[in-house]
């Protein structure tokens, strides 16, 4: 990592991170004017586990090998900077129905009202590709004119060859969306892979980088 980065990168992120608050309702959302992005995704996929590597903290976001664990939107702030907040995960099976309508609506009303949202990043198991469940996400952002990038997650689990298909598959899948960032991430909460790439599109989110070169 060049030295530009590396400073970049403990401008916010060796900065005090913490839980902020759960919402299970929009009159629960923090009302405060701080720059946001979110991490949506299928159940599983690695949301919380990618929140705490961005924040190095092992156990800041709650992860799980049961899926649909994380019910609620966790709103995280670093530093009263940047809120990062973690999404409940959608298309997992075993869900009641009361349940996918409560997440439905949340989501709904998350999106459509969270002003300060910069962006939407989309998490998408390497192992599986994108689903129809994450095409609906995409569509309502798209609609609502959300941005929003995609970030494969558990690439420890496959062979390069199979990623550079995976690149290429899921910028064809999400070319007719015009709210779709062009750039796709590559990660791993494990490994520690991509996770400077985001730390780099948060940094310019929240204006920090911008701020310090000035100074
Ligand atoms: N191999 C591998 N496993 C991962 C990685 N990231 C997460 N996992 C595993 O995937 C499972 C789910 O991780 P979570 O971070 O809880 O996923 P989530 O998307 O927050 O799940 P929900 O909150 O239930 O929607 C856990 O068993 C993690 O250890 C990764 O980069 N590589
Ligand atoms: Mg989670």
């Amino acid at each position: 990592m060049n030295e530009k980065i590396k400073n970049k990168k403990s401008l916010i992120f060796d900065q005090k991170t913490e839980h902020y608050t759960a919402a299970s309702s929009i009159i629960h959302f923090p009302d405060l004017d701080i720059p946001e992005v979110c991490f949506a995704g299928r159940s599983n996929v690695g949301k919380s586990s990618l929140i705490n590597s961005i924040c190095s903290k092992r156990a800041l976001a709650r992860t799980s090998h049961t899926p649909g664990r994380t019910q609620l939107i966790h709103f995280y702030s670093i530093q009263d900077k940047l809120f990062l907040s973690d999404l409940p995960g959608y298309g997992y099976a075993k869900v009641s129905k009361s349940k996918i309508y409560a997440w439905t609506r949340l989501m709904e009303d998350y999106f459509k009202n969270r002003s300060n949202l910069s962006r939407v990043f989309i998490l998408i198991d390497a192992r599986r590709g994108v689903k129809n469940a994450d095409h609906e996400l995409m569509y309502l952002l798209n609609v609502v004119a959300v941005n929003f990038q995609c970030i494969l997650t558990k690439i420890d689990k496959i062979s390069k060859n199979a990623l550079t298909n995976l690149y290429i598959d899921t910028l064809v899948q999400i070319e007719k969306y015009a709210a779709a960032f062009p750039e796709i991430i590559g990660t791993s909460a494990h490994k520690n892979i991509g996770i400077d790439k985001i730390h780099e599109c948060l940094n310019l989110i929240s204006n920090i980088s911008n701020n310090s070169e000035k100074g």
